[in-house]
């Protein structure tokens, strides 16, 4: 049933959105980091397998009733919003190669093929539950996070933390026995370099402390929309089992596995508890290897606030796409997201990191240096020797440029995207001081006016090829205009490439965006 990873198969994992309702900002981030990661494997190594999933989380009460308030059945509900998420994935131009909902049939069978297998193993047991339920969270609540509040005028109880209401649960449920895997999930978090960034995994350990096995299924009297217990048509299988065995159902579980375990599993720091609890012990309880990297990255806030649909300040990346274009709105994500801390977002930084990264530092440059005035023979010239003047103007430029496949390299492997980024703008920017400076509009010596152009290609080139996983239609741009084919990670180098025509000229990549 399993094989294990061909060497070099490299796994990136997405959490799947709930669809009960439209994408919002974080999710996006969330996306376009799972898509950064996938494209440098690829870029990586080209010709190994890489896997890269995504989808929609569509069973349970959340699920239910957000379905009831539309007035429509569950299914056709999550079609609707499940078909906001590809579209969106679409403009985002994310490389996925699956993407799965839950209610796909493929997936109800690995996930019953799944709980046979737990129950197997001795695993589960049958038990009368009782406790609090969150539905905004799908997930049960200990007595000590709950408090009474007035809620719509009418006493309720609610979570302390988010004040949201939880309901009082008391019947029969099938239990996973969670508890005995408690120690060994410890260990592996402990001694592994399994969290990423190593700061959450004080966060992953702490999850650790609730003591109970878990209730994993509900009745399917108060819950039906969900997956049934295999030979329990009684029981609905709780929707955190459902979900999590997603990641299974995309390597082909039951069946023979393309790719397992992911080698990289990207999720909000909200549910690590889900990623860096119950996910490992269910593995461990299946005896299926587990995920080599979870990198847990933190939340989006407005302008600082928390985004809220009562607040008013969701921000939905279909409108941001419109104003900044979708590598507009992917390039200000990962510059601005350090997944270690939350991130900010807001209208004018985006308006102006777009501006001064984009469409001063890379595109103009790419435009000023390509005019017929200065580059008459329309050509990337080819240099063995570089002009002296040249040479020590550009000295610093020079030495960046030959550092940089290296330390992106390590800067990608770290998925600190935000650091590349930092790097290469940093490199353009002397570039752009070296053009500059140089004035090469009132050039008269022509081997002079060609190392200038040579040194301000190559950095367009460089920067490109290793801009690739992050603004892929971006770098693909520039490399065309300048007539640059070969676009691997080999050719990120000075001299990588021959020289040649520059390709031709159609139009800017990207706008001034105005206020
Ligand atoms: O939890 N900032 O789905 P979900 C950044 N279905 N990222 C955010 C964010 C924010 N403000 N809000 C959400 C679920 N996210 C489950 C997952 S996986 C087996 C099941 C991102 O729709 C973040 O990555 O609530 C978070 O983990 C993910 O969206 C969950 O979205």
């Amino acid at each position: 049933m399993f094989i294990s990873s061909p060497r070099f198969s490299t796994f990136v994992t997405s959490p799947i959105f709930y669809a009960n309702a439209e994408p919002h900002i974080g999710h996006a981030y969330t996306a376009v980091l799972c898509d950064t990661a996938h494209r440098w494997n690829r870029l990586k190594n080209p010709k190994s397998t890489h896997l890269f999933s995504i989808g929609t989380d569509e069973h349970g009460s959340k699920i239910f009733q957000a379905s009831q308030v539309a007035k429509t059945t569950p299914k056709l509900f999550c079609d609707g919003v499940s078909s906001k998420f590809t579209n969106l994935f679409e403009k985002l131009n994310l490389s996925h190669t699956n993407f799965i909902r839950t209610t796909d049939k493929t997936h109800f069978d690995a996930v019953q093929c799944f709980w046979r297998r737990l129950e197997e193993k001795g695993h589960i047991y049958k038990s009368s539950y009782s406790g609090y339920y969150s539905i905004t969270d799908e997930c049960f609540i200990p007595e000590s996070d709950v408090e009474k509040k007035i809620l719509n005028g009418k006493e309720a109880m609610v979570l302390k933390s988010t004040a949201t209401p939880v309901e009082w649960i008391d019947e029969e449920n099938y239990m996973f026995r969670l508890s005995g895997f408690r120690e060994k999930v410890g260990e592996w978090i402990e001694k592994g370099d399994i969290v990423w960034p190593s700061k959450y995994k004080k966060l992953a350990l702490d999850s650790l402390t609730m003591e109970d096995d878990l209730s994993i299924s509900r009745a399917r009297s108060r819950l039906s929309w969900g997956i049934p217990v295999p030979d329990d048509p009684h029981q609905t299988i709780y929707v955190w089992l459902d979900a999590l065995v997603n990641y299974l159902t995309v390597s082909g579980y039951p069946k023979e596995q393309s790719v397992w375990p992911p080698t990289c599993q990207i999720i909000g720091k909200d549910i690590v508890k889900f990623h860096l609890y119950y996910w490992p012990a269910f593995l461990m309880a299946a005896e299926l290897p587990l995920p080599q990297r979870v990198f847990v990255h933190g939340h989006w806030l407005v302008d600082n606030l928390k985004m809220s649909k009562s607040l008013g300040n969701v921000i939905n990346p279909n409108e941001a796409i419109t104003k900044f274009s979708s590598e507009g709105l992917r390039y200000f994500l990962l510059k601005q997201g350090n997944p270690s801390s939350d991130c900010s977002f807001s209208w004018s930084s985006c308006l102006e990191t777009i501006n001064s990264d984009l469409v001063n530092n890379v595109g103009n440059l790419l435009n000023r240096s390509r005019v017929e005035k200065i580059n008459k023979a329309g050509e990337y010239p080819k240099i063995q020797e570089l002009d002296p003047k040249v040479k020590e103007n550009a000295g610093k430029l020079i030495e960046m440029l030959e550092e940089s496949r290296e330390k992106c390299v390590e800067l990608y492997d770290e998925m600190a995207y935000y650091k590349v980024i930092e790097h290469l703008m940093l490199t353009m920017k002397e570039a752009n001081r070296v053009f500059q400076m140089s004035q090469p509009w009132k050039e008269t010596d022509l081997d002079r006016l060609r190392s200038l152009l040579f040194v301000t290609y190559e950095s367009i080139r460089i920067v490109s090829i290793l801009l690739q996983p992050v603004t892929p239609s971006m770098a693909t741009f520039c490399l065309e205009r300048l007539g640059v084919k070969e676009r691997g990670l080999e050719e990120a180098r000075i001299r990588g490439f021959e020289g040649g025509r520059l390709g031709a000229d159609e139009g800017v990549f990207i706008e001034r965006i105005q206020k």
